[in-house]
């Protein structure tokens, strides 16, 4: 199954393709069980009904065909099962799973140190990304970084400089949150043009986790910070990069930003900046400072490397936009989508993520005919702070062909942007900040294809 970017191929059914239960131990048994299942049980939706009851029991229903016979008792279902010490003391997923990966894109950097891999949007359920499945972006490499070795220093405007190891941040009060860290660069190919033909690498830049942690102003205030004076603070990583970036007080402030080790109910992966980072929510990734060592409060901007010379948005009239680091109002269909294939026409569930760098989404309406019509899709509660939200929306294809949209609307009224009014107002040339409508173009043969409308 080959989704590199280079050989434009298209994905035939991918595995998760729909998400129910009900429906994927039915596609198990082949792709012509599949078609048959889908033909059975949507029929009716398709002519107006209800779901069959046989569906909403969590029936199997009986398809044609020697091997789709369930009398007939599999190996699994007489024998005995695996032994517990043979999982290795961690799990993994079903070898069934093993198309689900991040993916690097073959050709966009020289190297893998300063690379980045996306993740597998259009195959993942819910609100949470596997830490396994989270996006990585680095600019030098990763490292495993000896946690008893690593100390992070808090300096600058304060009464005395600390030094923390990572037993004495465990200690302190933490918290626990939901929060979508995107890359400023997510979708950063599409600016003038269709450049990419999957979800995963238009969007996949994108992930969601609980983070814990401690919150910096608790650290800040134990260093006796001028918080008067002190306006901004300095966070510096630990990595050959030394990745720094400039946080506003006004976001540290609120509570809002955290130091943090724990990610998705266990330690942060190597790869996510173990064993600490930063954590900005709303805000662009690169201000997520991995390995972090340093904070330091000071009463100015810092204009460090990775905010003077990179990460600033060129507008149309040649000027530059600095200090952009805001996630704006956003969301994208992860199901129908690019390099995906519909089987039949009749019932399909569209799918989709939303979120907004203020807050939370209030609503997401879906198009089916590219932007003419919309319907409030239905969002997947709890609906939190700067945290992505799952949206599902019925629909029955009728075969023809289809341009399915998806636009979020956030808690301060922001609704997300058509490519024409974001070019209209930055132009095509910037890299970060494509928070674009996206459109999947639904073609008579089933195959989904990544389009944009003029
Ligand atoms: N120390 C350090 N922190 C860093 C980076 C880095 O290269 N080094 N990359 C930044 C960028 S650009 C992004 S988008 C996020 C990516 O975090 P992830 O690899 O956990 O997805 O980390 C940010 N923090
Ligand atoms: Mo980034």
């Amino acid at each position: 199954m080959d989704q590199s970017m280079g050989s434009g191929k298209l994905i035939k059914a991918p595995e998760n393709f729909l998400s129910q239960d009900g429906i994927k131990s039915v596609f198990s048994e082949g792709k012509k069980g599949r078609r048959d299942f889908i033909r059975n049980a949507f029929a009716a939706a398709a002519a107006g009904a209800a779901v069959p009851a046989a569906l909403a029991q969590g029936n199997p229903v009986p398809t044609e065909g020697g091997d789709a016979n369930i009398l007939n008792l599999p190996e699994h279902s007489k024998g005995l099962g695996q032994g517990v010490a043979l999982n290795d003391g961690y799990g993994k997923p079903s070898k069934f799973e093993s198309n689900v990966q991040r993916r690097v894109s073959p050709g966009l950097t020289q190297t893998t140190q300063a690379s980045v891999s996306f993740a597998p949007l259009q195959s993942l359920f819910g609100i949470v990304t596997p830490s396994g499945l989270h996006f990585e972006r680095h600019h030098q490499g990763w490292w495993d970084i000896d946690p008893s070795k690593h100390r992070l220093m808090i300096n600058g405007m304060v009464k005395t400089a600390k030094v923390f190891t990572l037993d004495e941040l465990m200690r302190l009060p933490s918290v626990s949150r939901f929060h979508f860290m995107e890359c400023g660069a997510n979708t950063a190919v599409e600016w003038g043009n269709v450049a990419v033909p999957t979800v995963q690498y238009t969007h996949g830049m994108l992930s969601c986790s609980e983070f814990t942690g401690v919150p910096l102003i608790t650290l800040l205030e134990m260093a006796g910070a001028d918080l008067k004076n002190g306006k901004f603070v300095l966070a510096e990583g630990a990595d050959g990069s030394s990745m720094t970036r400039t946080i506003p007080m006004s976001l540290i402030n609120s509570g809002e930003v955290f130091v943090a080790y724990g990610q998705n109910g266990e330690m942060l992966r190597p790869e996510q900046g173990y064993p600490l980072r930063l954590v900005v929510p709303g805000i662009q990734g690169v201000s997520w400072v991995k390995y972090l060592r340093r904070l330091e409060l000071g009463d100015k901007p810092y204009a460090t490397k990775d905010e003077a010379s990179h990460y600033m948005d060129l507008l149309p009239d040649g000027q530059h936009r600095q200090y952009s680091g805001l996630q704006e109002c956003k969301s994208v269909v992860t199901t129908p989508s690019g390099g995906q294939v519909l089987l039949d026409k009749g019932f399909y569930n569209v799918t989709g993520l939303a979120w907004s760098g203020k807050g939370r989404i209030k609503k997401v309406d879906v198009s089916v005919d590219g932007g003419r019509n919309w319907r409030a899709a239905r969002i997947e509660g709890p609906v939190q702070n700067k945290a992505l939200t799952r949206f599902n929306i019925d629909w029955v294809w009728d075969g023809k062909p289809a341009i399915i949209q998806s636009r979020a609307v956030d808690e301060t009224g922001y609704v997300q942007p058509t490519y024409q009014q974001l070019r209209g107002v930055r132009g095509t040339r910037s890299i970060y900040h494509n928070n674009a409508i996206q459109s999947w173009l639904v073609q008579e043969n089933g195959e989904v294809k990544n389009v944009q409308l003029s």
